[in-house]
Parts: C-alpha cells; structure tokens; sequence
C-alpha cells in the first residue's frame, strides 16, 4: 500500500505526538521535516530517516514540494496564519495544531483565501478522539439523557502553579501566542462544546493572570506576564443550552484534566480525560429512581484523529471532523472571549 507522504512542520514537543500517532495509523510517511532550529532538523531528521535535502528551515519549500502530498503543521502560534496561508496557496492538504491564528485578524483573510481555493483542511482539535467524549456525544444525540438543559466544560493543567517555578516560556509571550490558557486549552473547550452541542450564541468572560512575571532564563530577568493563566466564561448555544468553561494551569494535581458533565431532562453524563474510555450516566430508570452507571465505551467510538486525516485526504468528510470552518468559529469566540473579558459585557456572536 503507498503511504501518504507528509511533510511535517515544527518539530516540539507535540511533533513527538503526532509522530506516535501516524506510526500506528500504518499509512503515513513523514518524507520532509521543517523547524527554525538545525539541531532539531537533524534529530527528527535522523529519527525518521528524511533525505537531508528535505529537511527545510523554510517551511514554505516543504509546502511547495511536490514530493509532499499533505502538510502537518505543529508550531508555536506565530506562524499559524502564514502556514496555513501557504498551503491554501499551493492547493496543499493540511492537519494545523490549534489555536487557528493568534487573533480573529489573522483569521479573516485566511477565509478569503479558503473560499477562494478549497483544500482538504483539518485542525487537530484532539479531544474529538477521545473515546468517552465521543461517545458522551452519540448519547446525547440519540436522545439518551432526554433534551440537554447544560452543561459544564473545565480544562485543568497544573504545570504553571506557582510551586513550579516555569521560567518565561513561549507559551507566556503574547507576541508568540495571542492569548494563554485560552487559545492553549480554552480553544479545546470551545471545540468539544460545538462538538457535542452546537453553535455558540451569546457569551461573557473573565480572563486572569495568576502569576504575574515569571523569570527569563536567558537575562535572569523578571518578565511581565501578558496573557492569561486563568480563564472562565459562560455561554449560551444553540437552543438555549447554557454552558460554563473553566481553564487554567495553574491547578495542582492536575495533569492534562479535560472533562465534561452535561445535565439532561432525564440524566447527566460525565465523561474525562482521566477517565477516557468510560462515561459515567445518571440516568433516570423510573420518576424518582436514578442508577448511577459507569458505561463502557463502545468499539464504534474509537475513532482515531489520523484515521479520519486519512479519510480526508481520500475524499471523504468523517462525521465530526473538524474542519477549516470550525477552526475559523474558533477563533472568532477565542476573540469574543477576550472582548467580553475586557469590556466586560456580555456578548452576542
Ligand atoms: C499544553 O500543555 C498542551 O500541550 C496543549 O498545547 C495541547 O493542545 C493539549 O492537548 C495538551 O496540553
């Protein structure tokens, strides 16, 4: 069988993940790697056995190779919208990470662009893929804890507390980012919530700064912190289906805690990242009995992220992958967050 062959831009962190999962999909070849840093270049470059002339410190030469049938983009926030810019332009398939861009400016001439010449684009909004949330969503659309009245979506890391002392990192410039917490793990939250219940409608928000300067490793000096560690904000969706959200990284004890409890006319489903392949359900047996199940999920809900890349770049659109569109929603509620947060009133979309 060929493979599909990527070219792979940014090679942090999260590159090492989304190596682990093509491997286990079994039709992907990462044939052409980018990165500002050499030394990362060689070393993924080494790993993954990339020809040396397809190691790319511009990432718009590995766009524009033929010899890439697809483009997965992992970098910092900066380079999003230039990215995706690029491969709109050489009519290149793409996976991007999230957030779309850094601010819904950055956004608006991507649409043009996208509407000008669609490619087949996907934004890697990876809790899609989680077995208990997709299930939580098949449940609710068959109806299973009666109409939905609300829910709660709170996203919890604790590797910025205090008590950990991170120096000044990208993740706290806001030139790089845009925004913190929000645009890190608030743009998950906004994603399962269309995900599983529909469009947002009206929102308010409060954004924080917990830890106010952080040092920078390269001078010793404190640096002012500009974005967000802390974010809530409440909604209503499609329906009247009211929503709160939480996020922060500054939870101790908090590894990567995603969840989700959504609260029925006849039962509430709690569904998590600690606890991904099982969903708990409330439901009501008889007007007043209530079991309190803990349901396996089924096979059918193991859909994997690179499964449905792969179906994408073969022509079709899997149910419930996220698209470009979704990517774009995304960012206009990132922003519509953080006007409601500054101007603090409530806001319609
Ligand atoms: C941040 O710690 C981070 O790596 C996010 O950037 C990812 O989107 C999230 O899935 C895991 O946490």
């Amino acid at each position: 069988m060929s493979k599909f062959r990527i070219g792979l831009i940014g090679l942090g962190g999260m590159a090492g993940e989304h190596i682990r999962w093509m491997n286990a999909e079994g039709c992907f070849e990462v044939v052409a790697v980018s990165d500002v840093y050499e030394e990362a270049l060689l070393r993924v470059g080494e790993q993954l056995g990339v020809a040396p002339d397809k190691r790319y410190t511009d990432y718009n030469l590995l766009i524009e190779d033929p010899a890439v049938d697809a483009v997965v983009s992992v970098t910092p926030n900066n380079v999003h919208a230039a990215i995706i810019h690029s491969c709109l332009q050489a009519g290149k398939p793409f996976m991007a990470e999230k957030p779309f861009t850094r601010v819904f400016e950055e956004a608006a001439p991507l649409l043009e662009a996208y509407e000008r010449q669609p490619v087949p684009a996907m934004l890697a909004f990876t809790y899609r893929y989680t077995p208990a949330f997709r299930y939580a969503r098949e449940l609710v659309r068959d109806g299973k804890i009666g109409a939905v009245r609300s829910f709660s979506i709170q996203y919890l890391q604790g590797w910025g507390a205090a008590s950990n002392n991170v120096p000044y990192i990208w993740r706290f410039n806001k030139d790089v980012t845009g925004t913190g917490t929000l645009g890190d793990l608030g743009s998950h939250m906004i994603d399962m919530a269309r995900f599983l219940f529909g469009e947002f409608e009206e929102l308010s928000a409060q954004l924080h700064t917990i830890i106010p300067e952080r040092i920078d490793p390269a001078s010793g000096n404190m640096v002012k912190i500009e974005v967000d560690d802390f974010a809530s904000f409440q909604a209503r969706m499609t329906g009247g289906v009211m929503g709160v959200f939480q996020t922060t990284r500054n939870a101790i004890g908090s590894g990567n805690q995603h969840e989700v409890s959504i609260y029925g006319d006849s039962g509430t489903l709690h569904a998590s990242t600690l606890n991904p392949n099982e969903v708990s359900w409330i439901r009501e047996e008889a007007p007043g009995q209530l079991a309190k199940l803990s349901v396996d999920v089924p096979e059918h809900c193991r859909v994997t992220q690179y499964a449905n890349f792969k179906a994408l770049l073969e022509g079709t659109i899997p149910d419930g992958i996220a698209g470009f569109m979704d990517g774009y929603r995304n960012q206009e509620i990132l922003d519509a967050i953080v006007r409601a947060s500054e101007t603090k009133t409530t806001l319609r979309l």
